[in-house]
């Protein structure tokens, strides 16, 4: 049975969001790609719908999976994320009566809590644009060759404070850099399919040192001289792990570095504050009635209406 107009968006636990979360992890494992998941490529699918929100005119935000336009689509900063939304065709697919803007949402919550991440709080009822004409404009999105001021700027101007922006930094636990999308190249930590406190921990303990990429970008990185004296053994390359100049601003604003020790040595409370800031990101401009359906007026095509 699908969802009707009467009934109230489906939550996680009910019976047909449960088959559309297993065909998500399903799809989460994908030997060829990247570091070998997903994962991480949805979670930036999902921050990139949400991340447009603008407090003061309420536009943005992830209702109506704008991306699929050209004009949020071609957003220089959303380059690399239709290998996310390719992912997905398959299971619209398989279950046509999701809206794309409920897919993307729940694939990063489902990534989250299957990369060994905190359950993150979600509710469904979002419609799909059938235009561009309520795309938001391009370049709300951060861009990571800034520093605080920036970041202030950006996360404001979406309702969020100096907390939440940390919270919502350590995302960056998760994926990669890749030359061809940003220009920034590489990982944050070893492990980038696992979502734990480590992007906080090595902010904190590594002497970052900046970096001129051949394409004129500036990163911070870090060599483990252990990983490097034993790779002359075993002929491995070590790994250099990265940190974009937004990262690094975490550091040494003093307001956002209070945040950046506590989740550094607090892993319950950053997964606890993560998962409220997260579930709060995707939520950013949708208006709901009082049994938790979407009410939007300015967007009532698509979605569980039929
Ligand atoms: Fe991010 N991010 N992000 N990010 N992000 C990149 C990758 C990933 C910034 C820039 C970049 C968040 C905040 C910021 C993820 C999640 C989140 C890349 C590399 C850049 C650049 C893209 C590429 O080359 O493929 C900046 C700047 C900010 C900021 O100013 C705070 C937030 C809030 C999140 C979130 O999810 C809550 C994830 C995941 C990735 C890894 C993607 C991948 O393909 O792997």
């Amino acid at each position: 049975s699908q969802p009707s107009a009467t009934n109230i968006p489906p939550t996680p636990s009910s019976p047909q969001l449960a088959e559309v979360s297993a065909a998500i992890v399903k799809l989460l494992k994908q030997p060829g790609y990247d570091d070998g998941s997903a994962g991480p490529v949805l979670v930036r699918l999902a921050w990139h719908s949400a991340g447009t929100y603008d407090v003061t005119t309420n536009t943005g935000g992830s209702n109506g999976a704008g991306m699929r336009y050209e004009k949020e689509g071609g957003d220089p900063a959303n380059a690399g994320l239709q290998h996310a939304r390719a992912f997905l065709e398959p299971i619209k697919r398989q279950f046509p009566w999701i809206t794309y803007a409920d897919l993307w949402t729940l694939a990063a919550v489902v990534a989250i809590k299957e990369m060994d991440g905190p359950e993150i709080a979600w509710r469904g009822g979002r419609t799909d644009f059938t235009d561009e004409s309520r795309c938001p404009p391009r370049g709300r999105l951060p861009d990571g060759t800034k520093g605080a001021d920036h970041l202030r700027w950006i996360f404001y101007r979406m309702g969020f404070n100096d907390q939440e922006i940390v919270a919502l930094s350590g995302a960056h636990n998760l994926g990669r850099c890749h030359g061809d999308r940003s220009g920034f190249e590489g990982k944050w930590v070893n492990n980038p399919t696992r979502f734990s406190n480590m992007y906080f921990k090595l902010l904190r303990i590594h002497d970052w040192k900046k970096k001129k990429l051949a394409n004129g970008l500036e990163q911070f990185v870090y060599v483990d001289k252990d990983l490097e004296a034993d790779s002359d053994v075993d002929g491995e390359e070590p790994e250099e792990l990265m940190m974009l100049p937004t990262d690094i601003a975490l550091l040494h604003d003093p307001a956002f570095r209070v945040w950046v020790d506590k989740y550094a040595q607090d892993k319950d409370l950053f997964f606890r504050d993560f998962a409220n800031v997260f579930a709060k990101l995707l939520e950013l401009g949708i208006r709901r009635d009082e049994v938790g359906r979407v009410v939007n007026q300015d967007n009532l095509d698509g979605g569980y209406k039929s």
